[in-house]
């Protein structure tokens, strides 16, 4: 297949997910394009079936703000007409469903039917969606989408619940490439970062205020007190510095290390022993897989979808928003004891098996399949 995939190219969730599902679609033939403003942070690396296409912006002085989607749109249908795409993959509703709609318009007056898969990713969803300014918006692209899914049941439903939406939504959750995100053998990093043998937690996230990152700080600021460690903050955004103060005030700074952003995170999740996801909402969770794909077990929320991820007393434990205490404890649980601590490693591994890119990969191929079979008579009366 030829399959145009737009996305943010930053090292969101969103972003991260279909840049990865390219390369695997692009390793197993399909030719794949990328549309978007930027390189993806994750298009690393050269293939034959890869291809990746700016979206430049005019800033002509009269607008104040650039019109990024009507530019998308543009580009899309020059890469679809182009290419000869057989189908559109959108990630993130905002402002890639309605861009592709538009897309899609203008290609039937050229006599080309692009059916637009559109894949639902969380904030899209509960943050950014459902504000007002967008809502009409959002539900009018997913309806109009020729395939809709998302990262988990609970994105679905809510989905469901906030949008009027008529049209059926697969859940494919989020999945993991085990031969990268898997145990390294990195013990010079461990000794440098716990010379005496403390125990390493580690949070990596973009550091919205959605992340609860102060609720990290505070649950490690319980369990040092306990559990000789220490802590490590990947990844940088609005709250770090908030963080950061917070360290000082409780007294942890020594124990915490801000590491910014950082590509090779399968190597400090390697060193790590256990993760803590704080959010207060969480589509699905990739950064938890992706520790324990590394089997670093988690400490999160029940929030969202993590509870389809994060298996209660197996893979780690899951608290209410907020519950500091709770998730202290169950860390120190956790860590306390040596055998406990290495069952739960092998059965976060034994989880992340279960979303291995091998099982997703597929699934998303047939839905693909099945999109531009629904969409044939379509195509056919368009091309009349
Ligand atoms: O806020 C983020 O985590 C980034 C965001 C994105 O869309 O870029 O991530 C969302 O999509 C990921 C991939 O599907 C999910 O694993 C994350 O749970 C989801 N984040 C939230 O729902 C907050």
């Amino acid at each position: 297949m030829k399959i145009g995939i737009v996305c943010y190219p930053t090292f969101g969730g969103s972003g991260v997910v279909a840049t990865e599902l390219g390369k695997a679609l692009a390793d197993r033939g399909h030719q794949v394009h990328f549309v978007t403003y930027n390189q993806p942070a994750r298009l690393d690396l050269f293939s034959e079936n890869l291809f990746y296409h700016e979206v430049s912006v005019s800033n002509y002085p009269l607008f104040d703000f650039p019109p990024y989607e009507l530019a998308l749109a543009s580009r899309l249908v020059d890469v679809v007409r182009f290419e000869k795409l057989d189908v559109l993959h959108v990630h993130y509703a905002i402002p890639h469903a309605s861009a592709a709609f538009m897309a899609k318009q203008i290609l039937m007056t050229y006599g080309i039917y692009i059916p637009v898969v559109t894949t639902l990713h969380g904030t899209d969803i509960t943050l950014v969606g459902r504000d007002r300014t967008f809502k009409p918006v959002v539900t009018f692209s997913i309806n109009k989408s020729d395939g809709v899914t998302a990262v988990s049941e609970h994105l679905r439903n809510d989905t469901y619940s906030f949008f009027e939406i008529e049209n059926d939504i697969r859940v494919i959750p989020n999945f993991i490439d085990l031969t990268r995100f898997s145990l390294k053998a990195k013990d010079h990093f461990k000794k440098a970062i716990a010379p005496f043998g403390e125990k390493i937690i580690v949070h990596t996230s973009n550091f919205r205020k959605v992340k609860r990152t102060q609720d990290v700080v505070k649950i490690f600021a319980q369990l040092v007190k306990t559990i000789p460690s220490k802590l490590l903050m990947v990844g940088d955004g609005g709250e770090r510095s908030y963080c950061e103060q917070l360290c000082r005030d409780l007294d942890v700074w020594e124990n915490v290390r801000f590491l910014g952003k950082q590509d090779a995170i399968e190597e400090i999740l390697s060193v790590s022993d256990l993760f803590l996801m704080p959010s207060e909402s969480e589509s699905f969770g990739l950064a938890a897989l992706e520790a324990m794909a590394c089997k670093v077990p988690v400490i999160s929320t029940n929030a969202g979808g993590l509870p389809e991820l994060n298996v209660e007393g197996v893979t780690g434990f899951l608290k209410d928003v907020g519950d500091v205490d709770g998730m202290a404890e169950k860390a120190i649980y956790i860590l306390e004891d040596e055998a406990r601590l290495q069952q739960f490693k092998e059965n976060a591994l034994a989880r992340a098996k279960e979303f291995d890119l091998a099982n997703i990969l597929p699934i998303y191929e047939s839905y693909y399949i099945e999109v531009i079979e629904r969409c044939k008579e379509k195509a056919l009366s368009c091309k009349m």
